[in-house]
């Protein structure tokens, strides 16, 4: 965890690499359940500059079903263990499973990502005196069902509210303000302008303290804009965490580390404040 608090010390934007082991995510499902095969694709985001590698065992897209417990450890612990003695960069973990929090945290990883907020039962009394830090998403409703008829909401305070009531629950167990990160959860929950509205109002997570993080990379609301498939969205995703970084994020979650990394580095040098 220090080692990742370190690096948000640092004035720049940092770059996190999707590690997705996994069959079905949607746009890399199968392309890295192999644990070689996985330590090479994080060795090669590393090479290109990634800061901190996210490892998820179970698809979070619109209409994924949930994984057992057993099947998410069977997934991540080979790899992380792999991946430990390969790669210098801090470990996040993607999950919403406290049994799997757990297991991640004696492999020490440094960041438990959890789409669910530590809402889960048992989960903040998992991290709570673990040496990671959280990141709490804003997500409306469960993953299988969650862009089904998205009502109109006001999302900008629902997440705002949202977010200060799971930093709540995260103090009143002992997890310091310097623990945490949050995230709107782009995609979540969320119709195509909630998310554009997330993002041109990013400011409003900000000023909750905790750094912000951000994943847009190569999502549906990228894809509506440029009209490509996933793993065509290259230009449009890094143009939104070039936006998104403008804005106050100070992570970004992506899958093209090169691409990102580059754009980030002339965002820098043109912008006197980063
Ligand atoms: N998005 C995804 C998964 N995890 N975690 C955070 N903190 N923020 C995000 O926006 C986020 C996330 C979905 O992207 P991906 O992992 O590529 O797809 P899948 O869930 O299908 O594996």
């Amino acid at each position: 965890m220090d080692r990742l608090r370190t690096l948000l010390a640092l004035p720049r934007p940092l770059v996190m690499g999707v590690l997705n082991i996994t069959p079905d995510s949607f746009s890399d499902g199968g392309d890295f359940l192999d644990p070689d095969v996985a330590l090479a694709r994080a060795q090669a985001m590393v090479d290109q500059g990634a800061d901190i590698i996210d490892i998820g065992a179970e698809s979070t897209r619109p209409g994924a079903q949930p994984v057992s417990v057993e099947t998410e450890k069977q997934r991540l612990l080979p790899v992380l263990q792999r991946l430990r003695q390969g790669v210098s960069v801090p470990l996040s973990v993607d999950t919403r499973q406290p049994a799997v929090m757990q297991a991640v945290i004696a492999e020490g990883v440094d960041l438990i990502n959890d789409v669910q907020a530590m809402q889960q039962p048992g989960a903040l009394a998992v991290v709570a005196d673990a040496p990671v830090m959280v990141c709490l998403m804003h997500m409306r409703g469960e993953p299988h069902s969650m862009q089904a008829d998205v009502p109109d909401y006001d999302v900008r305070a629902a997440v705002v509210q949202f977010l200060k009531q799971r930093i709540a629950a995260c103090l009143d167990v002992g997890i310091a303000h310097e623990r945490m990160m949050v995230d709107p959860g782009f995609g979540f929950g969320k119709r195509l302008d909630h998310n554009w509205m997330l993002l041109q109002h990013l400011s409003a997570l900000v000023a909750l303290g905790p750094p912000v993080l951000v994943g847009l990379s190569r999502k549906r609301m990228i894809g509506e804009v440029v009209g490509r498939p996933p793993k065509e969205r290259l230009a449009g995703s890094v143009a939104a965490a070039m936006l998104a970084v403008q804005n106050g994020a100070k992570i970004v979650r992506v899958h093209d580390v090169a691409a990102t990394v580059d754009v980030l580095r002339v965002l820098e040098k043109g912008t006197p404040s980063l």
